[in-house]
């Protein structure tokens, strides 16, 4: 048996490729190749083994297979997807469980046999024609006891190149199983394709086959990056359940950057926020260093809680990219260098162009939905956008400016910090400490909503629950992921500070903060977390006093901060907050097994906050607590 096998692989790979993945000399991996291999049954497999001549193999694949298109800059590509494949499918996206298993409300799951058959008929023969990539990738900083070794099958050059470029490589790392049995495993295929894009939506599915005999996702007919980088947020719900059984680390739907204090301090904050909440413009902010801007691994080594960059890229929203909001993203998108670009405008001279990136429009030019003009129109007038709202750019970290020293320390970076970011224009100040860790999990992330888009200007938007920023990615019910949250500290000398920051509140439709004022914000919780500054303790938590901010602003931005600003900003408004707890509370009731210090932490913050008003009103100035 085990000749066959080999024997098929060798076919179809070749000898020279073959022998690749045959020195790795593990028998589960070559076993879950030649499994997929002869399932999917490519015409060619190609092993990449992350040398310099294999990595390009898959960059130049990319090419000639027309997935991506060289734009006029050395190094600039551009991939589209289909029209109605621009962004992650959740209807489509789902977690294998046993029978009769529940998560929670928000997490569509299967039945696991029945959902496992189901996607291994699609992917019987998918693969004809085309070459199968088998691509290795380390998750975390290369020889870290954070990372996770991973393999994707994919039969799409511009999925293989896109996880060379935001994961590190793991052909080595394989090498060094400690266990080889336990690796995460992709597999993908784009299906049927016309005009380059993905024909057969319809049997487009993403599984993901948590079980720990499994650890494997399966995803099919796709192609944005949501939905076929096995890497990414594919991995992130492996890791997620697989943190849980082993409860001693969380993957956690995080930024991670470097705050520079007084005498060259750095404070590391790492930081979840909803999408379109200012997640990557935070941690690419002026003055700061990056260490990624996605998926974070926490671990408590030596009674210190760290925290690793699983990526080494990033695969941004690219419209509103400029040269003044976010330059030096701007710059790595308009320099040479390798950058894919997806679903963006090729202008009349072969450039990228997105919505946003504060040039004057080009006349012309050709986008995912075919050709564009300036004067095109919709069916309400209203000009075409160039690029699609979900429109991203794929850059390595490497290239940017602002790269933190630490990014790829396989020890990782100590946490000072912990920041959660929501959007709401009338509930919480622009940024408060929580009283203590479990204070903060509890009343800031177990209770993060965002609010979706503005109707009308003025008018609130609608509230979404997304605990922990994480809701789209859990593969384990709601309240276990809290209570791994909690539990996490417990070996921790002195666990992470907790801080919420509200970019978005609003007076009459319009915003009293402004984007700058987050390089102020994070200056004090560095401040906070070094114990250089006091605080106002609120009933939500700790907020700063005025003076400091003053200071701060002068320093940072050399910008007055006027008193009346700063009691309009931190006035703690608590009627809305009542009704944010009343709100979470109710969400909470349904979900299965809530921890009890949940309910325990809100009515606690409710009582302070009556207490609040029955001695003060219902909106309180700081000078008034
Ligand atoms: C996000 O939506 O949170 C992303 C992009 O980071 S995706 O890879 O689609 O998840
Ligand atoms: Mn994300």
């Amino acid at each position: 048996m085990a000749m066959a096998t080999e024997n098929i692989l060798e076919r179809t790979a070749g000898k020279k490729n073959y022998q690749k993945l045959a020195a790795l000399k593990n028998q589960e991996l070559i076993k879950f190749v030649e499994k997929y291999a002869s399932h999917c049954n490519p015409d060619k497999v190609f092993i990449c083994d992350d040398s310099p001549a294999d990595l390009q193999y898959l960059r130049k694949k990319a090419i000639q297979n027309g997935e991506e298109k060289k734009l006029a800059t050395p190094g600039h590509t551009i991939h589209f997807d289909s029209e109605k494949d621009q962004a992650r499918a959740k209807g489509d996206t789902a977690v294998l469980v046993p029978a009769g298993f529940q998560l929670s409300e928000a997490i569509r799951t299967l039945e696991c046999e029945a959902a496992r058959e189901e996607v291994h008929e699609i992917l019987k023969g998918m693969m004809e024609g085309r070459e199968m990539f088998v691509i290795f990738g380390c998750l975390g900083p290369n020889n870290s006891r954070f990372s996770i070794p991973a393999v994707q099958l994919s039969d799409s050059a511009y999925v293989a190149h896109n996880e060379i470029m935001l994961f590190r490589q793991g052909y080595q790392e394989f090498k060094k199983l400690k266990d080889p049995k336990r690796f995460f495993k992709f597999v993908h295929s784009q299906g049927e394709l016309e005009n380059g894009v993905t024909k057969s939506l319809d049997k487009r599915r993403i599984y993901m086959d948590v079980d720990p005999q499994y650890e494997t996702v399966y995803s099919t007919n796709n192609q944005y990056g949501g939905n076929s980088l096995g890497f990414k947020k594919h991995a992130m719900r492996l890791a997620i359940a697989r943190a849980n059984r082993e409860g001693s680390w969380l993957c956690e739907h995080m930024f991670i950057m470097g705050v520079h204090g007084p005498k060259s301090r750095i404070t590391y904050f790492s930081g979840a926020y909803p999408s379109a909440c200012g997640k990557t413009s935070t941690a690419m902010v002026k003055g700061e260093t990056i260490v990624g801007d996605d998926i974070a691994y926490l671990r408590v080594v030596d009674g210190e809680l760290r925290v690793v960059n699983v990526e080494k890229g990033m695969f941004g929203i690219i419209g509103g990219v400029n040269s003044k909001d976010d330059p030096v993203i701007f710059e790595a998108l308009t320099s040479q260098g390798e950058v894919i670009f997806s679903n963006v405008l090729i202008d009349p001279d072969n450039q990228a162009r997105w919505g946003g990136d504060g040039r004057p429009m080009p006349p012309k030019g050709l986008n995912y939905a075919g050709e564009w003009t300036l004067d095109k129109v919709d069916a309400e007038g209203k000009q075409k956008p160039m690029s699609h709202p979900n429109a991203r750019y794929t850059i390595q970290i490497s290239t940017l400016k602002n790269r933190d020293s630490k990014a790829d320390d396989p020890a990782g970076v100590p946490l000072g910090g912990v920041i959660y970011g929501g959007r709401d224009s009338d509930t919480s100040v622009p940024v408060q400490q929580a009283f203590d860790w479990s204070h903060g999990i509890l009343t800031m992330a177990a209770t993060l909503e965002s609010e979706t888009t503005f109707a009308t200007i003025g008018k609130t938007g609608e509230r979404t629950f997304n605990p922990m920023s994480n809701i789209d990615f859990l593969s384990i019910p709601l309240a276990e992921y809290i209570r791994d949250d909690l539990k996490i500290v417990k070996n921790a000398r002195k666990p992470p500070a907790i801080f919420a920051v509200n970019y978005f509140l609003r007076k009459e439709g319009k915003f009293i903060t402004s984007m700058d004022d987050k390089r102020v914000w994070l200056k004090w919780m560095d401040l906070r977390v070094s114990g250089e500054v006091d605080a106002i303790k609120t009933p939500t938590g700790f907020i700063p006093k005025y003076d400091d901010l003053k200071n701060l602003f002068n320093q940072v931005l050399g910008a007055e901060y006027a008193k009346d600003k700063y009691s309009e900003q931190f006035t703690i408004r608590i009627p809305q907050l009542l009704d944010k707890i009343q709100r979470i509370y109710e969400v909470y009731k349904k979900v299965p097994n809530a921890p009890k210090e949940l309910f325990k932490a809100l009515e606690e913050q409710r009582r302070r906050l009556e207490e609040l008003r029955e001695r003060s009103g219902d909106y309180v100035r700081p000078d008034d607590i």
